[in-house]
């Protein structure tokens, strides 16, 4: 890929310039868990995060426009707009975990949202919110009130990511739990593209971008298996590994128990077998 001038890189993608107007997001099969990347790869890993994104991008267009321009043949890159990005991370919440779950038994509140009093870890929320975050360089996102948020980027267009942002996590959560996958909160970013419009980027509703989980195995109260990384995550834990870089290396029966999982939640949610997917990564856009 000469052509392409190495822009960014993520903990597990990268961003590629093709022309000053286009982007490529390129999906590795590196994995994260508790913030540090594995040494092991879990194979197919980018594809399915990819493919999850254009699906869902193919399926919210009439809610919101969005940057994707094509899916490449690799299933793992797609080329996209270039958005002037909007500084705050949209973080709808329809679950009660990680920073909402912490913020709310110190405080009663989430990003400002009073919450009814005793709620439980992992509860469902009375109705989604929307608790942005400011994108943090280095570390943790950190949790902003609307007022912050509006503050940011201005009232209107905090406003109008508000209200798209829990349109389509109302659109997303409940196709995922049609099809066995709690879907407990997300994170969108948006930016402006030409005129000033409001475009959705980056990914979409993958379980990078969201916490996926089991269904059938809910239960509010604790923590909730995730739908794709606990085996890895219960290994990391059966070794007494101290959750400090660099993490240990996955044995084959972990990589392959998750791997499943990833494939699982892609063909739980658009109803494409994986195998087809890889021969013509097209088959999600409908
Ligand atoms: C997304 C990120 C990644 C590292 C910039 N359409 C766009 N226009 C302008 N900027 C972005 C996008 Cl998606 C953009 N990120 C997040 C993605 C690796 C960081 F793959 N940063």
């Amino acid at each position: 890929m000469p052509e392409a001038l190495h822009v960014a890189s993520g903990k597990v993608r990268e961003i590629y310039a093709l022309d000053d107007r286009t982007l490529l997001l390129v999906a590795s099969d590196r994995i994260s868990t508790f913030d540090v990347v594995l040494p092991t790869e879990i194979p197919d890993k980018g594809r399915v995060l990819t493919g999850l994104s254009g699906f869902w991008f193919a399926r919210t267009q009439e809610i919101v426009a969005n940057h994707m321009l094509e899916l490449r043949p690799d299933g793992r890159s797609t080329e996209c707009r270039r958005l002037e990005m909007l500084p705050i991370e949209c973080v709808v919440r329809g679950y009660l975990a990680g920073s909402g779950w912490k913020d709310y038994r110190a405080t009663g509140e989430v990003c400002g949202h009073r919450l009814p009093a005793g709620l439980r870890e992992s509860a469902q929320l009375p109705e989604p919110l929307f608790t942005p975050s400011t994108k943090a360089q280095t570390g943790h996102d950190e949790n902003i009130t609307r007022a912050e948020g509006a503050e940011l980027v201005g009232a209107e267009l905090f406003g109008e990511v508000e209200r798209v942002s829990l349109a389509l996590y109302s659109f997303a959560s409940e196709w995922a739990r049609e099809r066995g996958i709690v879907l407990a909160d997300t994170k969108l970013e948006f930016g402006v593209g030409q005129g000033g419009r409001l475009v959705l980027g980056d990914e979409a509703f993958t379980p990078d971008s969201s916490r996926f989980w089991p269904a059938d195995e809910y239960a509010p109260g604790g923590s909730q298996p995730s739908f794709d990384k606990q085996f890895a995550r219960d290994y990391c834990e059966e070794l007494g590994w101290d959750k400090t870089a660099p993490g240990p290396e996955l044995p084959e029966d972990v990589v392959a128990g998750t791997r499943a999982r990833y494939v699982e939640a892609f063909e739980r949610l658009t109803g494409v077998s994986f195998d087809d997917y890889a021969a013509d990564p097209t088959v999600v856009l409908g």
